[in-house]
């Protein structure tokens, strides 16, 4: 019989692994921001989502705190390669959120305070794939990642998971966020190695 090598050769990774091609695993949580963290305090924070007719629907913190919460335990991946699993967290489904939104829009381009955006196809933010985090590790979701509250998509790199989030517009047709712009890659799959444009 020949001798079967089980080293790691094409793109896809081995069955059962937690970790996507390319990454490391790290027990730290690393704090990545373009820029200064944005102070927003609770009482002033408001989240938005807009839809393509210009409808907004508007939640501030004691809105968004009496919907029903979840807790999901999920693996982060990002793309300067570290991956983190089993983390902690609280918050709203979006599932809740758009449950009464009426839209036929199939993107989002989601804008945090401090002026970060990112654009999710919104295929990605349903169906139990995507939170507004505000809790994390039992506690409060410390604002250098992303407190009061970030959006959570765990599928996707963790750029996609924009901090300090503001406001969620559904399109109808994509727009790049910050990194997008600047080459990364428009979707983002950490399992396709989806980091930068062409990959
Ligand atoms: N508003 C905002 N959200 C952001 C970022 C940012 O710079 N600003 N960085 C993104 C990137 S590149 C990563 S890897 C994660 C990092 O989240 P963390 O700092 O909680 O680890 O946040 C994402 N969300
Ligand atoms: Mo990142």
């Amino acid at each position: 019989m020949a001798i079967i090598s089980r080293g790691f050769h094409g793109r896809r990774p081995p069955v059962g692994t937690k970790l996507p091609p390319g990454q490391y695993e790290t027990t730290g949580f690393p704090v990545l921001s373009a820029g200064p963290t944005p102070r927003v305090k609770r009482d002033e924070w408001e989240l938005s989502v807009r839809t393509e007719t210009g409808e907004q629907r508007t939640w501030d913190w004691a809105g968004l705190t009496a919907l029903p919460v979840e807790s999901p335990t999920v693996d982060l991946h990002c793309v300067t390669k570290w991956s983190k699993f089993g983390t902690e967290w609280r918050g709203v489904s979006l599932d809740t959120l758009l449950a009464d939104v009426a839209t036929a829009a199939k993107y989002a381009l989601v804008r945090s305070y401090g002026g970060y955006t990112t654009n999710i196809p919104l295929d990605d933010l349903v169906d139990g794939k995507a939170w507004i985090a505000y809790g994390y590790d039992g506690g409060d979701l410390a604002p250098e990642h992303g407190g009061p509250a970030r959006l959570l998509v765990p599928h996707l790199y963790l750029w996609k998971s924009a901090k300090w989030v503001r406001e969620i517009e559904l399109r109808v047709s994509d727009q790049p966020g910050f990194w997008e712009g600047a080459g990364y890659h428009n979707y983002g799959d950490p399992w396709r190695e989806q980091r930068y444009q062409g990959d």
